[in-house]
């Protein structure tokens, strides 16, 4: 049990998680050492390792959700979301192959992506206003990829580790939000020619645009906002399903068109 005037080491567990991502090798989770890790020590964590980045020179260009379904929540034993920041090193052309050894053991999850083209800022942004600020909304696939072994976590490790963020990838076609219910897009992920999980957009926080008021909401407490260009993954819809070697990942939206990726052995 830590005693109240210890403090986590934010600076050491920041470099163990960017160590791991850097040379693709897992590591324990942190609760392992620290087992009274809170969720503000973690975000401190997250927020140290995303400083680490852009001081090397990558640029953050959106956030996402994490843990935004029902299935994920009751996986984790959680009752709300989490949050992380994206940078211009995780974006993926939708045609390029991503080598499996630029990664430890990546997963795969559809997600319906905002484009923001205004600022949503909280603490009461509200899903009219996201849609509202919205330029466009596009599919996309996101890559995680836990920096600890075996996906085991608690919601701190997971918060620590930038909510296992890796990679995105967009598709193509622009569309405009308000033309559409997203609660109701369908999409059906498929691994090459198997169809393995079927969702709807409402599987995330029953409306994705739900999800990134919540986000514009808790990044005002931050004294944050969400910024216009940004990216904004607003949460996966399935489960995600391992990216496996010269194995085509895809997804097929209701409106919005597919988006695919291929890993490289
Ligand atoms: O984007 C996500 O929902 C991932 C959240 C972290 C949990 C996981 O790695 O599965
Ligand atoms: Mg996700």
């Amino acid at each position: 049990m830590r005693v109240k005037s210890d403090v986590v080491d934010v600076d050491h567990w920041a470099e163990e998680l960017l160590t791991a991502e850097r040379d693709h090798r897992a590591i324990a989770p942190i609760t392992d050492k620290e087992p009274d890790l809170t969720l503000a020590e973690a975000y401190a964590i997250q927020d140290r390792a995303v400083q680490r980045k852009v001081a090397v020179g990558e640029r953050i260009v959106g956030a996402k959700l994490g843990l935004t379904s029902v299935a994920k929540q009751a996986q984790m034993g959680v009752d709300e979301p989490v949050f992380a920041f994206l940078t211009d090193a995780m974006a993926t052309p939708s045609e390029q192959p991503v080598p499996l050894d630029d990664l430890i053991h990546p997963r795969v999850e559809p997600e319906i992506v905002f484009l923001l083209g205004e600022d949503v800022e909280g603490p009461a942004a509200t899903a009219h206003d996201v849609v509202a600020a919205t330029a466009a909304v596009c599919c996309g696939l996101e890559i995680i990829d836990s920096r600890y072994e075996s996906f085991r976590f608690t919601l701190p490790d997971v918060v620590a580790d930038s909510a296992s963020a890796a990679r995105f990838v967009l598709g193509t076609r622009r569309v405009e939000p308000a033309s559409m219910d997203l609660g109701l897009l369908g999409v059906l992920l498929e691994i090459g020619p198997d169809l393995v999980e079927t969702a709807a957009g409402a599987a995330c926080l029953g409306h994705p645009a739900t999800a990134v008021a919540a986000l514009a909401n808790w990044l005002a407490g931050r004294g944050q906002t969400l910024e216009a260009g940004w990216i904004v993954l607003s949460g996966g819809l399935t489960s995600a399903v391992p990216l496996e070697a010269n194995a085509a990942v895809s997804a097929t939206f209701a409106h919005l068109g597919s988006v695919g990726v291929r890993a490289t052995a």
